[in-house]
């Protein structure tokens, strides 16, 4: 593996503050070394998220702690959306899967381990998964998910697996806090409670972390934000991990419908709307670079970030495949792949350039949209098929990725399915516009009447230059005195499973 140096680059600096330097920054903003482990990355860099995917292998199934958000049930919520059970794995059985996957899908770069318990307090499953893939398969990114217990144990052995990407799962660094999202954790052979279970776990999370730091392994820091418990904590924590060096900081909606089980499900434990995870993510801009595109995927996820292809990958159907792990295809892929990134970015800087000083028009402005598409960072999908819309706030000088909403397809066996219309406007509420490649006139007339403008002019063109195009002719009609800008709402985030896209 190469490291960078200890003590330099954009991972040990923990980030400027500017957003360019985390998950939207670019070769220009960051180290070489640094570039070169997250510009394949989908988690790590917004925009690769737009065109590489990840998979994960289902091989940890225990856990060393107990959190309130999780039931064992289901999947880890760290990583991984509860509801949908994982297909357990032996390391055997998952190095089978990724080359099945990889030989299908050239854009898939990384592999995780993320559950469905913790990946380190399933040490020997998940470091045999590791080596055995780093031998069959040296082109793919290594990467894993901790509560960060066993971590400072495990960080020799990490290196040693070329893992470049750790994620901590760090909801506080205040015990009294933390004792209300653990119960307890199990630690040198017995079940410890309380805030001296939150204290231990503190403790180790911030050495794990100073430890992967110093060893030139990137760091995301996931947090769970939970409303009334830890949401204004979370401007600490991102201090707190910023200054031992994570390159990424992760906030998530916390998930807790009641038939999930949970403690917080069962007691009544809300999640945060759309503009109360906004306002920490904002407020926390400065601090440790922000993550903002995350899917809070399953522990067996296959695909993009926001799709899920894990159906087309189950055991007896790997078992009838023809693997065939073709290097060439797969460096191709990620050429074409490079090219179409230089020329998104170009067509943004174009795009920026164009905008006007407008006179009786505010030049700080700055609105949401809500974008449908399946990837190459392209207006490309038809309203009713999307499964999620992916948010951008813009302004005269940015078209900045700031979240994503889940929703009911609204297109079902070819008809539109009006009752799905409500729950999709109360997800992107607060958006003036919503860019698609095609919508009908049904889901059209009542976007309109709900103040959501609906855009097919921009099909087929890269999203910020639609993003930035759209909105420079937003204030010209202002300017015209053809409408009056006015605030948008609040919007709900959707909880609960997945629905698989048509
Ligand atoms: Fe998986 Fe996590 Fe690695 Fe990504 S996921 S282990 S860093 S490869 Fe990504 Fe999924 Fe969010 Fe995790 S979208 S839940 S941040
Ligand atoms: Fe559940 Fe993950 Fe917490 Fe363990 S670390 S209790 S698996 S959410």
């Amino acid at each position: 593996m190469t490291l960078p140096e200890a003590g330099g680059g954009c991972s040990s600096a923990g980030g400027d503050g500017k957003a360019s330097c985390g998950s939207s920054g670019g070769p220009d903003d960051m180290p070489a070394e640094i570039w070169d482990k997250v510009k394949n990355h989908p988690c790590y860099s917004e925009e690769a998220h737009h065109h590489f995917a990840r998979m994960h292998v289902a091989v940890a199934p225990a856990c060393n702690i107990q959190c309130n958000y999780c039931n064992r049930k289901y999947d880890c919520s760290n990583e991984s959306r509860p509801g949908v059970v994982s297909q357990k794995l032996t390391p055997e059985q998952a190095v089978k899967k990724v080359l099945a996957v990889a030989s299908e899908i050239p854009q898939m770069t990384v592999l995780g381990i993320a559950g469905p318990g913790d990946a380190l307090a399933n040490p020997k499953k998940t470091f045999d998964t590791m080596r055995a893939l780093s031998e069959k398969a040296p082109d793919i990114k290594l990467c894993l998910s901790t509560n960060g217990l066993a971590l400072p144990d495990m960080v020799d052995e990490i290196c040693r697996h070329n893992i470049d990407h750790v994620t901590i799962t760090i909801n506080m660094v205040d015990p009294e806090i933390g004792a209300k999202i653990y119960p307890w954790i199990f630690w040198n052979h017995q079940r410890v409670t309380g805030v001296e279970a939150a204290r231990i776990l503190h403790e180790r999370q911030m050495l794990g972390l100073e430890m992967l730091t110093a060893r030139g392994v990137l760091t995301k820091i996931n947090s769970v934000l939970i409303p009334g418990i830890n949401d204004q904590h979370l401007i600490e924590v991102n201090r707190e991990v910023k200054k031992r060096g994570a390159f990424l900081h992760n906030i998530m909606p916390l998930i807790s419908e009641a038939e999930h089980g949970t403690v917080f499900g069962l007691t009544g434990q809300r999640g945060p709307t759309a503009q109360e995870l906004k306002a920490v993510q904002d407020a926390c801009m400065g601090g440790a670079n922000l993550m903002r595109h995350c899917r809070q995927c399953r522990a067996d996820a296959v695909g993009l970030l926001g799709e899920d292809r894990s159906e087309e990958f189950t055991l007896d159907k790997i078992e009838s495949m023809e693997v065939v792990y073709d290097l060439d295809k797969r460096r191709a892929y990620q050429q074409k792949v490079e090219l179409e990134r230089q020329s998104q970015h170009q067509a943004k800087v174009d795009a920026l350039a164009a905008a006007l000083d407008l006179e009786n028009v505010d030049p700080d402005m700055q609105v949401l949209l809500a974008v449908a598409t399946e990837g190459h960072g392209k207006v490309n999908q038809h309203f009713g098929h999307a499964t999620e819309f992916q948010i951008f706030q813009v302004s005269k000088d940015e078209a900045l990725f700031v979240g994503h909403r889940r929703v009911d397809l609204y297109c079902q066996g070819g008809y539109g399915e009006d009752e799905q219309l409500p729950s999709i406007v109360n997800a992107i509420n607060d958006c003036h516009a919503v860019l698609v490649a095609k919508i009908g006139a049904c889901p059209r007339d009542e976007l309109l009447a709900a103040g959501i403008e609906p855009v097919d002019e921009y099909a087929h063109e890269y999203i910020e230059k639609a993003a930035l195009s759209w909105f420079a002719k937003y204030r010209q009609r202002i300017a015209n005195g053809e409408l009056r800008h006015q605030p948008r709402g609040d919007a709900t985030i959707r909880q609960g499973a997945f629905t698989a896209a048509a």
